[in-house]
Parts: structure tokens; C-alpha cells; sequence
């Protein structure tokens, strides 16, 4: 198998970075936008072809949850992808000469760290918590949206702790400004994770629905089609709330609230079978169903404008 049907560890994935940078030194830059509770750096690889102004751009960030894997996986796959094939398949071609692509390939390092070195199944960052042992904040409940209401919590030993406040993580803090500052340009947000295969859009803090609903829906309904005819895999989709359960605080609603019309989640692999255990042999086809949604949603978005 290739390097990018495996996992790989955090350090791996460093080495990765520095030499994805040094290889095409011309398309890739490396920006660091802070660092984690246990002060590891959090870098983000900014995709550009070319140097036209007033570029807009895409977020994806992998890795907020700890144990999904395969999610890190896909945002070091859509690198290499995007670095291979610019310019020999049309769609990524159209893509990178109408957006910069912003990839942030693992949002929670010491919970991903943590993963590899002593519980697989960590979830949360590695932040201590005042009055518990419990360690953690679960940083896609961290974010502003409607934060620790219902389907959040504010115990520090749940999975879903909230934090004690809004942004209180490093990680979640870096994410905001960074995207606080690139509001402007940034037209799509795109959150990874897994299982379950599901294409999700806001909001998940509220049943209410997001002023461009119909649009979202037609989006991801268009990308699962797709997926189906082309890998022959079922992905369920719709808003956040409906489609799984009230989660607030999450980065996918704080972004759309910041004025990012076209957010989204995906939960990628499985259904289940092997949940967050996905063997490195599903990789390739997980990446790929992905890729295609991606390849889907920001083709709509060139297109719009
Ligand atoms: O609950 C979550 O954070 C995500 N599911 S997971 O199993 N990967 O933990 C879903 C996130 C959907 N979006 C928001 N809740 N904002
Ligand atoms: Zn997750």
C-alpha cells in the first residue's frame, strides 16, 4: 500500500507537512495559526495555483475528534490529490484556479497523539479541567453556536463537555481567529469526521432552518447521489439536527454564523462494521466517496460565482 493508505502518527504527520511544503514549494505554504493545549503546533497547508487577486478560498479541517482516523487520512489524501492531479483531472483543475484551499489535516494533535500512544478511542482534546481528574474538552462543542445547550454538556467527564466557556481551548480559539480573519475570502467550510456516512449542513444547534436551506440540501443530495452511483455507497444527508441530533457548539454552525454560507460536516466510514476502527484497506475508498462530495459542493460554488 501507499503512504496514504495508511495511518499514520502525529509525528509522521509533521514530517509530512515540511516535506509536502519543501516538494512544491511553488503551490504549498505552511501557516501556523496557533497550538494546542499541550503546545503542539497546529499548521495549515494553503493550497494556491496561482496568483490571481481576490482569490476566494475552502476550509477543510481533519481531526477535531481524536479517534477518527480516517478523517486526518482524507485531508492528507485531497493534498496529494489536489498536488498530482491539478491540471490532469478537470474538475480539481477548476476547483484550484478559482479557490486557494486552506487544510488544517489534524485540529486536536494531543487528543490524536493521545490516540496512538495510550487510548484509541479518546475522543476530546487534553486539556485539564478545575475540581476533576477528567481531562478534555470536546471541541466541537466548544465552538459559539448556541453553546452547551441541549446535546452538550457542561460535566467535564462527559464525551461531550462543552468547556467553561465558548472558546476556551487553544485549538478552537486558533480555528475562530484564523477564520475570523479570512472571512472575506472563505466561501465554503468543511468539517471531517467519522462514522456513519453522512453528508451534514446547519445547523445542528437549532431545528430552525438555515436561510439557504433548499440550496444545502440540493448540495449534498447532488454528492450523495453521486457517491452512490460511483462507489455504490449509501450516504444519509441533511441539516445537523435533523439528520443526527441537537449538537450545539459545533465549528460547522459557528462558521455558517460568521457568514460562511456554504458549511459543512461529513462523517465518513463506515456504517458501523468497524466505526472508528476502519481498517487501512477502506482508506482508498472512504477518500475517495469524500473527495467526490468535496469535488460536488465547491464545483456548485465556482459555479455560482
Ligand atoms: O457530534 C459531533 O460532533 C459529530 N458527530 S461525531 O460522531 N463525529 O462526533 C457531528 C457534528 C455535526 N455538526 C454539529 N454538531 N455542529
Ligand atoms: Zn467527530
Amino acid at each position: 500500500s501507499t503512504f496514504y493508505e495508511r495511518y499514520h502518527s502525529l509525528e509522521d504527520i509533521y514530517f509530512w507537512i515540511n516535506r509536502t511544503q519543501q516538494d512544491n514549494p511553488d503551490t504549498v505554504k505552511v501557516i501556523l495559526i496557533g497550538s494546542s493545549f499541550e503546545k503542539r503546533p497546529l499548521y495549515v497547508l494553503k493550497l494556491s495555483v496561482n496568483n490571481r487577486p481576490n482569490k476566494k478560498a475552502m476550509w477543510i479541517d481533519c481531526g477535531i475528534h481524536a479517534r477518527e482516523w480516517i478523517s486526518p487520512a482524507f485531508c492528507l489524501w485531497f493534498v496529494q490529490y489536489s498536488l498530482s492531479f491539478y491540471q490532469l483531472n478537470e474538475d480539481i483543475t477548476n476547483i484550484l484556479d478559482n479557490m486557494d484551499v486552506y487544510i488544517l489535516p489534524v485540529l486536536n494533535p494531543d487528543g490524536y497523539h493521545y490516540t496512538w500512544t495510550t487510548n484509541r478511542m479518546w475522543r476530546k482534546n487534553r486539556s485539564t479541567n478545575r475540581g476533576t481528574k477528567c481531562i478534555g474538552v470536546d471541541l466541537n462543542r466548544n465552538f459559539d453556536a448556541n453553546w452547551c445547550t441541549e446535546g452538550a454538556s457542561d460535566q467535564p467527564c462527559t464525551e461531550i463537555y462543552c468547556g467553561a466557556f465558548p472558546e476556551s481551548e487553544p485549538e478552537t480559539q486558533a480555528v475562530a481567529d484564523f477564520l475570523r480573519s479570512h472571512k472575506d475570502i472563505v466561501q465554503i467550510y468543511l468539517s471531517i469526521h467519522s462514522y456513519s456516512q453522512m453528508l451534514l449542513f446547519p445547523y445542528s444547534c437549532t431545528l430552525e432552518e438555515t436561510e439557504n436551506h433548499s440550496e444545502l440540501l440540493e448540495m449534498v443530495q447532488e454528492a450523495a447521489q453521486k457517491i452512490q452511483r460511483h462507489y455504490r455507497n449509501i450516504y444519509t444527508y441533511g441539516s445537523g439536527a435533523k439528520t443526527i441530533y441537537l449538537a450545539p457548539g459545533g465549528s460547522d454552525d459557528w462558521a455558517y454564523k460568521l457568514g460562511i454560507k456554504y458549511s459543512f460536516t461529513f462523517e465518513l466510514q463506515d456504517r458501523g462494521r468497524y466505526g472508528f476502527l476502519l481498517p487501512p484497506s477502506h482508506i482508498s475508498k472512504a477518500c475517495n466517496e469524500a473527495l467526490l462530495a468535496v469535488k460536488t459542493i465547491a464545483l456548485k460554488v465556482v459555479e455560482k460565482t
